[in-house]
């Protein structure tokens, strides 16, 4: 069977009656951090991304509220809710990603090992198929 493309990391978490705090160390990710970014201001139903990225890793988190990702690698598609900021999502390279807000205003941290290059991005579902092997019939 198998692996599953959908891999979580649970952060380290401090609950107590004044609210969550969620710890993420350089020692909780495997990759070196260039860049952080965040999105916010989506209504719901909004869906994102449909790309991969050629060599970019990254972690997502959603901070509040609730958003739904698709991963696929081109042969298998698996759908993950974030809906808990101590939960982590890797989204490898050669994966392609959506991601649909299920509630208004939901905030998705992005924390990625490169700096952005619209180069890496390969939007085009076809050229996707091909880089990972794989062609639609
Ligand atoms: C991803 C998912 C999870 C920049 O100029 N610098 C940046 O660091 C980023 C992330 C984006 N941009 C520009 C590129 C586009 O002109 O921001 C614009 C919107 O980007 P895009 O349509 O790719 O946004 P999403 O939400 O579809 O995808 C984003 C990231 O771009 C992408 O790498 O994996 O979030």
């Amino acid at each position: 069977m198998k692996n599953s493309i959908i891999k979580i990391i649970k952060l380290k978490e401090f609950s107590q009656n004044r609210g969550l705090l969620s710890v993420v160390e350089d020692q909780t990710l495997d990759i070196n951090i260039k860049r952080i970014y965040f999105i916010t201001n989506v209504l719901k139903s909004e869906i994102r991304g449909h790309h991969a990225h050629f060599k970019t890793i990254q972690y997502l988190t959603c901070l509040s509220g609730s958003i739904n990702v698709m991963l696929d690698d081109g042969a298998h598609k698996e759908e993950v809710l974030l809906d808990n900021p101590s939960k982590l999502l890797l989204v490898d390279k050669l994966i392609w990603h959506t991601m649909e807000w299920k509630t208004e205003n939901s905030v998705l941290l992005v924390i990625a090992n490169s700096l952005f290059d619209e180069n890496d991005y390969i939007r085009n579902y076809q050229l996707f198929l091909k880089k990972v092997g794989r062609n639609e019939n």
